[in-house]
């Protein structure tokens, strides 16, 4: 009778929050590649709440989560032409199409995490965001991704040299390449879709993210060694097509804006505890942890910001963000 009563009240929350979004009177979809539960995930469906709330039911946010509408490279081309109308992404996949994001997206470019969440709360990311609006997009927010390592199936990562030969999967931006290449070792560009069974066939020895990818999407089952050489810390963000802004009234899109602000806090909450929850996690599955000495990696990255950084544009958003303290 107890077992029954809990799944019908299950079932009633269940219908619930599925009506929640549906009865708002616009519904925007917006796609993610993570699972439900993840803090991106999560964080818009709480955009989503806000928006219902302060537009009075006007408008209301769906997330399709798990890749349900495809891999990033084509959910962005499919908001750029307005056929979904929010992507939760990484910047990384944007750095052929708008060369600002290419900053944010360099190797060691962060200090830290603080550094990195009070240059994208400043003027600097600001102008990044503003970037986005010639290339169909509008950009609401970055979101959280923490720092990214290296792991893979075959050895401990000890030290730089360590990587000599080893083939790793990268996000589809050229920067990324040239980093792994940089290192030493071969990379792979491939969508984040396929890369636990091309892990698991052997194709690559590895891939590079944060511990909620790594664990989330499984790749902690088939590649036990993560290097803690948190080498790189692209931000995520939040677009939407401007041809679903453009629908908006000035209130709504400034109401829109907002939500997005106050949903940040909210992603961070939940990512800290995410970072904290999967590194526990994988370390209890078997998933070892070694820490090489960053200076080398560091180094080893002075021909990549040569050949990425040329634009005066660029070279001074790299300069804004070094001089934040
Ligand atoms: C994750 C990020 C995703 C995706 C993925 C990848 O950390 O949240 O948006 O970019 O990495 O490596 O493709």
């Amino acid at each position: 009778m107890l077992h029954f009563s809990k799944l019908t009240a299950a079932a009633i929350t269940a219908v619930s929050l599925m009506m929640g979004a549906a009865s708002a009177e616009t519904v925007l979809r917006s796609s993610d590649t993570h699972p439900d539960g993840y803090p991106t995930v999560e964080a818009v469906k709480y955009l989503g709440e806000l928006l219902k709330e302060r537009t009075a039911g006007r408008y209301g946010i769906e997330v399709f989560h798990s890749a349900q509408l495809g891999e990033e490279k084509d959910t962005i081309e499919q908001v750029r032409s307005g056929v979904i109308d929010m992507n939760r992404v990484s910047m990384g996949p944007f750095n052929g199409l708008i060369p600002e994001t290419t900053v944010p997206s360099l190797p060691y470019i962060f200090r830290s995490v603080d550094h990195m969440r009070k240059v994208l709360d400043g003027d600097v990311g600001t102008d990044i965001l503003a970037a986005f609006e010639p290339h169909g997009l509008v950009a609401l927010a970055f979101y959280d991704g923490g720092a990214r390592s290296f792991y893979n199936s075959k050895k401990p990562i000890a030290s730089k040299e360590d990587l000599n030969g080893m083939k790793f999967r990268v996000m589809q931006s050229d920067i990324f390449v040239d980093m792994v290449n940089a290192l030493g070792a071969n990379a792979t560009p491939m969508p984040y879709g396929e890369v636990y069974s091309a892990i698991e066939t052997g194709v690559i020895d590895g891939a590079e993210n944060n511990f909620p990818s790594y664990d989330t999407a499984k790749h902690a089952e088939v590649a036990k060694y993560y290097s803690l050489d948190e080498h790189l810390m692209v931000p995520e963000v939040l677009v939407i097509s401007k041809a679903s802004w453009d629908k908006l009234s000035p209130e709504d899109q400034t109401i829109l804006r907002q939500a997005a602000k106050d949903s940040v806090i909210k992603q961070r909450e939940l990512w800290d505890a995410k970072e904290k929850e999967s590194r526990a996690k994988v370390e209890a599955a078997g998933s070892t942890i070694s820490t090489p000495d960053k200076q080398p990696f560091i180094d080893a990255m002075v021909p990549v910001y040569e050949k990425h950084v040329t634009d005066p544009k660029l070279k001074d958003l790299v300069a804004r963000i070094k001089a934040v303290q």
